[in-house]
């Protein structure tokens, strides 16, 4: 059951006012090519390629997928009206495997075909930051529907571009619930040494601390690694009311049910990493009393979010995850501001670089479920953050809150 409260938010460098609390393959096509006004010719006219790269392999391909197959539903969607404009889209899925040098190799393929237009990209923000330099290098306009890491936007890149809230709004927010919801005094902080669980956590804490909280104990652990029962000792003997993990699923979800196993019944609060269906397949019940923040709202707030799920479902016979109607409103915001730039320009597609200063443009997009604005930096004005809980073993969670800048 859901309520309304409304309390106000006095976090230095946080954006919020308040809180309603409630509570590939590595490319593809094998067209033949000239150049043509910046496009590319081929027998059947203009093709404008859209790389995605995403985590398709490893352990958060359950995301990595859902960001591939909510960027091809958009971009399906799109085709017909810019064959009106006389050029054909075509997808080109990249598997990044969550790995920096992956990612970077990927990227500097996507640099040297000079189709591709744009990128809907990454999941792992430290997979972002390096390739992300790459895409500025070939001018190639960048939407990520996931990176948080405040890094992302503030390297003064102009083709990086995020339609998602930063870790150093979604951090406080966390803390603030924790605190001022949670009620907790003693805080335990795990992080998972990667850019985005590092910053997410050192931004929760320090809001934390600010808010009067005690950090009684810090800890981390690797990507990829089954067994935590070493840093769960350490918060055992650190006696926490609360555990917050700066961290994907995977690790988390483990973590979570072998603190449960050795009787830890206490909160759990995390990040948007852990915002997956695969929390709930590893972590099970043990997953009660677990609350995350998430930079992902729930597409049931919104007859177009309905209807992208319904739209979803027909396509791929799955349920959307966390990110999916991210990168389908990723993929839109993208092509929007192409769009824009072939219009401006005649009907003809300009150069890379000034598609990317069209996407950087883009004012008051509506998406499925976002709206977006991009600011100077490339980062979204209207993106929120959304706390939920696990009550059940079920995936979504309940939102028992929504902070908005
Ligand atoms: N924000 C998605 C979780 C992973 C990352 O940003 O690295």
């Amino acid at each position: 059951m859901k309520f309304k409260k409304t309390y106000g938010l006095i976090l230095s460098g946080m954006l919020s006012v308040g809180i309603l609390a409630a509570c590939s393959s590595d490319g593809g096509g094998t067209t033949t090519e000239t150049e043509s006004e910046g496009g590319t010719e081929t027998a059947g006219g203009n093709v404008i390629k859209i790389a995605t790269q995403s985590p398709l392999s490893g352990g958060s391909a359950i995301i990595g997928e859902a960001i591939k197959l909510g960027a091809q539903l958009k971009l399906e969607e799109e085709a017909a009206k810019f064959e009106e404009l006389g050029y054909k889209l075509q997808l080109e899925p990249y598997d990044d495997q969550g790995d920096p040098k992956k990612g970077v190799s990927n990227a500097n393929l996507i640099g040297a075909d000079e189709s591709i237009y744009g990128v809907i990209g990454h999941y792992n923000s430290g997979v972002a930051i390096p390739s992300s330099e790459v895409y500025e290098k070939y001018n190639i306009a960048t939407v990520s529907p996931a990176n948080t890491a405040v890094e992302i936007t503030e390297r003064g890149l102009k083709t990086m571009n995020r339609i998602v809230a930063r870790d150093d709004f979604q951090g406080p927010a966390g803390a603030e619930y924790s605190i001022n919801e949670l009620g907790a005094k003693k805080i335990f902080i795990i992080n998972d040494k990667t850019a985005y669980g590092v910053g997410l956590s050192d931004a929760f804490k320090a809001a934390a601390q600010e808010l009067g909280a005690e950090i009684v104990g810090e800890g981390s652990i690797t990507v990829g690694e089954k067994d935590f029962n070493g840093v769960i000792n350490q918060v055992v003997s650190a006696k926490p009311d609360l555990v917050y993990f700066g961290g994907l699923y995977a690790e988390g979800g483990i973590l979570i049910k072998q603190a449960r196993d050795k009787g830890l019944d206490i909160p759990f609060m995390g990040g948007d990493g852990m915002d997956s269906s695969g929390l709930v397949d590893i972590a099970g019940e043990a997953v009660k009393n677990t609350f995350i923040t998430s930079v992902a709202g729930s597409t049931d707030s919104i007859d177009s979010g309905k209807a992208f799920v319904e739209a979803y479902k027909a396509a791929f016979n799955k349920e959307p995850e966390s990110y999916s109607v991210y990168a389908y409103d990723s993929m839109g915001v993208l092509l929007q501001g192409i769009e824009n730039a072939i219009k401006e320009n005649g009907g003809k597609l300009p150069s890379k670089e000034v598609v990317a200063e069209a996407v950087r443009a883009i004012k008051d997009y509506q998406g499925a479920l976002t709206t977006v604005t991009f600011d100077e930096k490339g980062d979204n004005v209207n993106s929120k953050v959304f706390l939920y809980k696990f009550e059940e073993a079920s995936y979504p969670a309940v939102q028992v809150g929504e902070v908005s800048q």
